[in-house]
């Protein structure tokens, strides 16, 4: 009898938590929330803005980090259906030109998705990094160094809610 209400307790708490797993307005994928902005920003800004709105859910949010095409595919889709055709990720070569690196964990990018022609540090001054829609100059939800004061809307990652989170 206990065990059974225990059992039942556990399942809606479980379904609680699977169905919050991201909040109204981000997008689930794997273990990772994403939301994409209206208002556009500096890389600088983007960045901190992703940390301010990560911890209105006390949660540690940063610009996007796509290391895979799975990944890549799911953020294009999710441009695609608001019209999108520029948004900054959270990489950069700001430290050593030519070698980017995430900001949300540090690594090294070894998945890479340029556009044609990218990177190309234009006018020796393109650090950051925004997938791009521009069909005439053949990108197609590609990737495009610019500069990185240049305002544009941004995607923010945060980890998706789960019980090893809630129990701490
Ligand atoms: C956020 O969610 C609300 C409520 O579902 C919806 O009305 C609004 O359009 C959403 N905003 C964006 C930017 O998707
Ligand atoms: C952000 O910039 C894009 C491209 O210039 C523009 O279409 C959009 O209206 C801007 N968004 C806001 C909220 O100003
Ligand atoms: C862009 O890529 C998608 C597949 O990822 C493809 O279906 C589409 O035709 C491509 N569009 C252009 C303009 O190349
Ligand atoms: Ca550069």
């Amino acid at each position: 009898m206990t065990t059974v209400w225990t059992k039942l307790l556990v399942l809606s708490f479980v379904a609680a938590v699977v169905f919050c797993a991201c909040p109204n307005n981000w997008s689930h994928y794997e273990d990772k929330c994403f939301f994409l902005s209206r208002d556009n920003e500096t890389f600088a800004d983007s960045l901190k803005l992703c940390e301010v709105i990560g911890r209105q859910y006390g949660r540690s949010a940063s610009l996007a980090t796509v290391d895979d095409a799975k990944t890549q595919e799911f953020l294009t889709d999710l441009m695609i259906k608001i019209n999108s055709d520029g948004m900054y990720i959270g990489l950069n070569d700001l430290v050593e030109e030519g070698t980017f690196h995430w900001v949300a964990n540090g690594r090294q990018a070894t998945y890479l998705n340029w556009g044609p022609g990218q990177p190309n540090n234009r006018w020796g001054n393109e650090n950051c990094v925004a997938i791009r829609f521009d069909a005439p100059n053949g990108f197609n939800y590609s990737w495009t160094d610019d500069p990185c004061t240049v305002p544009t809307t941004y995607i923010c990652e945060m980890v998706a809610a789960n019980i090893g989170n809630l129990l701490g």
